[in-house]
């Protein structure tokens, strides 16, 4: 990518002609499902019934068919709640470790001018299912899916309709086996021993650092739209001078054609700009551009988008309305800066997981909240999804406060040779495309992670990574792609194709544990290798040490508050002399505490968080959130409300 500084109409126009937005769009669309004039919503958030299927070869559920009956009539059922991992929810450590299918139902009475209405949709759409799921409504099967952390949908209007009376029953089993081309991948081994396990035995081996939790873990909804209506929509912005550009499409589905009215809303309600037909450019006199939480004083601006449509069939008219927000800005990467609207943008921001207590995995509005508090607070201006795709809601809500997001895919623990292989790398592909479907449209993204620290040393590494990176790009011309990198430095295939280094390193911690003296000699050895290398920009995508909160020492000992701040403060030393280089970012491993398999590494989950799970802050936070303020001093524009040291 090119540094854009100054460029004027010409230019933009010509940027908007290479880059077509069509080639943004994923196979189908897969809008948020909003409320609007034209559209319902219904959550089916809440109690469900639920089953796993423990017999020995995990298939009871499907030789005894427990979609076709209500499942409390083909065996004993508990209460699950969904959304949330089932793995914490009950005192059963069989259910808290099991792999294979689990069992989920609950019926819903469909408002019934949903139902007598032809001409309306009705779509059942999960937000998220660890890993593969498959769906029955009344005992039809309507959807399949593979893959945990994106939505699917399924459009089950005719089948509520065969027998109206009926109440709707909606099935879904899921499956948590990780295969060598799942993502994450993961293995299955028997153990086949009888003198030291029980027959059947078998445990599923993973390769990455986090709790392998399942379930529904994402709200379950059913929305309604018109028999034609707006599938999807695809936006990308631009400026020039203080007229802001949103080159959109629109694509239809139900019809041949359809009328379109497309309008864009300030914050306020005013109409900016209007537009017509499928595709185009909406030009937004004196616009507000959209900026980072931090670089100015008026951060996270979103504009509506409303796309209007008409159409008809012959014999009837439909209307649909949906409203996108969108937000303006540009983003661009030079050899050593990151640019947003043409402004060196700096990351100083966190790594995550979707984690917490009781809930695991699932998605909780209080623990959302308090997230973006404790960010806010602690001056952090962005966030990468370690290791997966967060939920959408999580993403609006950085769309709306101006936290920026390295978008990252499911592709972690790629370490095993046959991962590498072609089903692997298509289903990688899929996934990508799903990823960019969903997050095309967020101001927040601003690069994408196809994959955390793989064995990109193994020969099949080079042709994988060139081709699920030319494959990202080609989906998303207007967004940088990266893959993370570990500090081993013969991981580097894949490091020509990006556009910025991502690096993982952990030094003086799983490299000469407890000699944090070692930490800048080997910091700046390993960001002059890299930059002397591929000449691109840096970001020090994970660093951090583990703290056992309340344990402490002095000289500090590994495991202790003491030891977790002062690695955190030798890396910073090196950060402030290469952030005037060509270094762009440093994000902490972790923003909080997160479970974990159980190992001998790892005491009741991973302690390299800033905060405990229960998110309270240990030493450190306090160490980084002087840090980021003092950063974002000196790099952003900062209102006076939001100067530190201020109450968030
Ligand atoms: C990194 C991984 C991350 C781990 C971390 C650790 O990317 O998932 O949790 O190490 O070991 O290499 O704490």
């Amino acid at each position: 990518m090119a540094t854009r500084g100054g460029f004027g109409w010409l230019c933009v126009w010509y940027l908007c002609a290479l880059l077509d937005v069509a080639s943004l769009q994923g196979s189908g669309g897969m809008l948020y499902p909003r409320e609007t004039s034209s559209r319902e919503v219904k959550e089916l958030t809440g109690v469900w019934s639920f089953r796993a299927d423990m017999s020995a070869n995990r298939n009871e559920g499907f030789d005894g068919a427990w979609y076709k009956s209500p499942l409390a009539t083909t065996g004993p059922v508990l209460e699950m709640p969904v959304p949330a991992s089932y793995n914490d929810i009950t005192q059963d450590s069989m259910l808290r470790d099991f792999i294979g299918w689990v069992w989920y139902e609950r019926e819903v009475q469909v408002p019934s001018r949903w139902v007598k209405d032809e001409g309306t949709r009705v779509v059942l759409r999960v937000g998220s299912a660890h890993y593969y799921s498959v769906v029955w409504v009344n005992g039809i099967q309507v959807a399949e899916h593979e893959g945990g952390h994106l939505p699917f949908e399924a459009d089950i209007g005719g089948v509520i309709r065969e027998d109206p009376t009926v109440p709707c029953r909606i099935t879904i089993a899921v499956n948590n086996t990780l295969t060598l081309t799942s993502l994450p991948p993961g293995t299955i081994t028997h153990m086949n021993d009888r003198t030291k396990y029980p027959g059947g035995y078998f445990v599923q081996n993973i390769f990455f650092d986090f709790f392998n939790y399942a379930g529904i873990h994402r709200p379950v909804l059913l929305y309604t739209t018109p028999k034609v209506y707006v599938d999807d929509i695809t936006v990308f912005t631009d400026f020039a001078d203080s007229t802001g550009l949103v080159k959109y499409k629109v694509s239809v589905k139900g019809a041949s054609s359809a009328n379109l009215k497309v309008t864009l809303m300030d914050k306020d309600g005013h109409c900016v700009a209007t537009s017509s037909g499928p595709s185009g450019v909406l030009k937004v006199a004196d616009v507000m551009l959209w900026w980072p939480y931090l670089m100015h004083d008026n951060p996270g601006y979103l504009y509506s988008m409303e796309v209007q449509l008409s159409a008809s069939d012959g014999q009837s008219t439909f209307e649909d309305v949906y409203a996108l927000p969108v937000g303006i800005r540009t983003v661009n990467v030079t050899r050593t800066q990151f640019l947003i609207n043409n402004k060196p943008f700096y990351f100083h921001g966190v790594n995550k997981h979707e984690d917490s207590d009781i809930r695991g995995k699932g998605l909780d509005w209080p623990l959302i909240v308090k997230d973006f508090n404790l960010i806010k607070w602690l001056g952090a201006n962005s966030f990468r999804t370690s290791h997966y795709p967060y939920a959408e809601e999580i993403m609006q809500m950085c769309d709306r406060h101006g936290i920026v997001v390295i978008d990252e895919c499911p592709g972690v623990g790629i370490k095993d040779i046959r991962s590498f292989g072609n089903a692997s790398l298509a289903h990688h592909l899929s996934v990508m495309d799903e990823l960019v479907g969903r997050d095309k449209n967020h101001p927040s993204v601003v690069m994408w992670s196809v994959a955390n620290e793989p064995a990109a040393e193994m020969p099949p590494a080079d042709y994988y990574f060139s081709t699920l990176i030319k494959h990202t790009k080609m989906l998303d011309p207007s967004r940088p792609v990266t893959f993370i990198t570990d500090s081993n430095y013969a991981r580097d295939k894949g490091a020509p194709y990006v556009d910025v280094i991502c690096v993982n390193s952990y030094f003086s911690w799983y490299h000469d544990p407890g000699h944090m003296e070692v930490i800048p000699i080997q910091l700046k050895t390993q960001f002059e290798n890299w930059f002397g290398k591929y000449k691109k920009p840096i970001i020090q995508s994970e660093y951090g040490a583990d703290a056992v909160p309340g344990l402490h020492s002095d000289p500090p000992m590994m495991f202790t508050e003491e030891y977790q701040k002062n690695v955190l403060q030798s890396y910073h030393s090196v950060f402030d002399e290469k952030r005037k280089q060509y270094v762009i970012g440093e994000l902490i491993w972790n923003f909080a505490d997160f479970m974990t398999a159980q190992g001998i590494t790892r005491v009741v989950g991973n302690k390299k968080g800033i905060f405990t799970r229960q998110r309270q802050p240990k030493s450190a936070a306090f160490i980084l959130r002087e840090r980021y303020w003092r950063l974002a001093n000196a790099t952003g524009k900062l209102p006076p409300w939001t100067r530190y040291p201020c109450s968030l």
